[in-house]
């Protein structure tokens, strides 16, 4: 095992990991750039370094810096955390090259899944389904034939690209051609590849991922999956586990697919699986993100994981400490992620100084935060500041919990999302689990007040939800039938309407 970690990393991510270096009785050494000299995990670790001005590419994504302060402070190891360099194959192979644990997948891992057309190639001969499509990058004259053969609507996708990056719809034959063109430049544009390729349009689904762990002994396990479908503009903003709409048969079924995927790419470190997931029960394979994620927490709430201690002693060369049976999810687990935007106008980023904070605790809470009160947010990275998680045992116990965590959480000085997540978590749609990852975007409106009454409703309807899984003793699934029986009994409070 290794004595120091360098975290190339900033934010609240960056404490996270520090955190479970302290746990292991870890060295550790922080990275920050001219804005971020004040930051808390500046003040968290044990030694810091200045690594450049407040532009990301002149600090935080430079290799050869972050590679100087290794050295100097003697890390024998560096966690990327998300983000930044975290799934930079050039990255890995430098450190690799220097003799310094890249505590991720190997760089081989990194370049086989960031190239989307051949992590869609490698995940068909593993058997893992995906969406029907091109099995190569698209050549111009064999366009049209192909998307007549995949059938209209379909999607155009970088193959440099993900996340939703350089994606086009195409509806009517007629829009084709016009559309790959587009596509093309802005891959071009973006990552300086036009390669593109093209998928059947899976309408309506839902964002699940499977989270695994793989070991360099061969070793992988799965630890079930996340509802991820509460996003905007490709941004998650709420995360779940588990969802409501997989059953324990469909997480065993996926779960094995996940790990039988990494095994045959030799995967090694935490890993994640993203699915779209139809509303007939058929998941198909979109992409691998070979990082730890935003959203890792709500898994470690319900399977009791440390995911970021275990990928550190994985870098070491440890053996997993499960087997696949010890991994038992309990619970249900959500994440609101807090981000320094103003949600009354279209999410405009929100600096300046955090005047007063007060963060929620209590059972079941769980705040990652990178502020605190005095600390300036600044404009130079991504908004988010904070996740707040809560775990409950049972999904309407989580969100009572949430709602109650937000209610405690108070940021003044700037904008936040809370009272966005304060109006997800009391509207219904949200509380029946019948969202797809359209929802946000096509039929979620923010009030600009939240009135007193609707408040009452959603806790009314939420404490029923509650007491009616405790009478069944299990959680609430995905069922129309359980929503229309509590309508009844809450319009029984009193007029109410859906
Ligand atoms: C899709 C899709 C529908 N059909 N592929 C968006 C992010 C990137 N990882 C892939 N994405 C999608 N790929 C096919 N064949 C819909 C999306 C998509 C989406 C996926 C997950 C979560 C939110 C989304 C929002 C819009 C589109």
């Amino acid at each position: 095992m290794f004595k120091k970690v360098l975290v190339a990393n900033r934010g609240e991510i960056a404490v996270r990991i520090l955190r479970a270096c302290e746990e292991r009785g870890l060295a550790t050494v922080a990275v920050y750039s001219d804005a971020d000299r004040n930051a808390l995990h500046v003040r968290y670790a044990d030694e810091a370094y200045n690594i450049g001005p407040a532009p990301s590419r002149e600090s935080y994504l430079r290799i050869d810096k972050l590679l100087e302060v290794a050295r100097k402070a003697g890390a024998e190891a560096i966690h990327p955390g998300y983000g930044f360099l975290s799934e930079n194959e050039d990255f890995a192979e430098a450190c690799e090259a220097e003799g310094i644990a890249f505590i991720g997948p190997p760089a081989s891992a990194i370049r086989s899944m960031g190239d989307k057309v051949e992590a869609r190639r490698s995940m068909m001969a593993a058997g893992v389904p995906v969406v029907p499509g091109t099995p190569e990058g698209l050549r111009d004259d064999e366009a049209v034939a192909v998307a007549t053969q995949i059938g209209y609507p379909l999607l155009i996708k970088a193959a440099a690209g993900g996340g939703g990056k350089g994606m086009r719809t195409v509806r009517r034959p007629e829009d084709l051609i016009s559309s790959l063109d587009a596509a093309r430049r802005e891959a071009k544009n973006a990552f300086g590849d036009d390669t593109v390729y093209m998928e059947k349009l899976v309408e309506n689904a839902r964002h699940i991922e499977i989270q695994i762990l793989a070991d360099q002994h061969g070793n992988v396990i799965h630890l079930g999956e996340r509802e991820c479908s509460i996003q905007r503009r490709h941004q998650k903003l709420i995360e779940e586990a588990p969802s409501v709409a997989v059953s324990d048969e469909l997480r065993a079924r996926m779960g094995a697919i996940a790990v039988r995927a990494a095994q045959s790419v030799k995967y090694v470190n935490a890993g994640t699986f993203e699915f779209l997931l139809d509303r007939d029960g058929n998941f198909y394979f979109l992409e691998m993100n070979t990082r730890l994620q935003v959203e890792h927490p709500v898994t470690e709430m319900v399977t009791g994981v440390d995911i970021v201690k275990e990928m550190i002693a994985i870098a070491s060369g440890r053996k997993l400490r499960w087997k696949q049976e010890d991994i038992r999810p309990r619970g249900w687990a959500i994440e609101c992620r807090i981000t320094a935007e103003d949600p009354f106008n279209n999410f405009m980023p929100s600096g300046g100084r955090v005047v007063t904070l007060s963060e929620p605790t209590g059972p079941g809470v769980r705040v990652e935060s990178g502020i605190y009160e005095g600390f300036e947010v600044s404009l130079y990275y991504d908004p988010m500041i904070a996740k707040l998680i809560v775990w409950g045992e049972t999904r309407p116990e989580a969100i009572l919990r949430m709602r109650r965590a937000l209610r405690e959480y108070k940021i003044g000085g700037i904008k936040t999302s809370i009272p966005f997540h304060q109006q997800i978590m009391d509207s219904t749609r949200f509380m029946w689990g019948t969202f797809d990852t359209t929802f946000l975007e096509q039929r979620f409106a923010l009030q600009a007040t939240e009135k007193p009454e609707n408040k009452e409703i959603a806790a009314i309807v939420a404490t029923l939800l509650l007491h009616e899984s405790e009478r069944r003793a299990l959680t609430v699934r995905q069922s129309a039938d359980a929503g229309t029986s509590i309508w009844k009994r809450a319009s029984r409070w009193g007029g109410l309407r859906v």
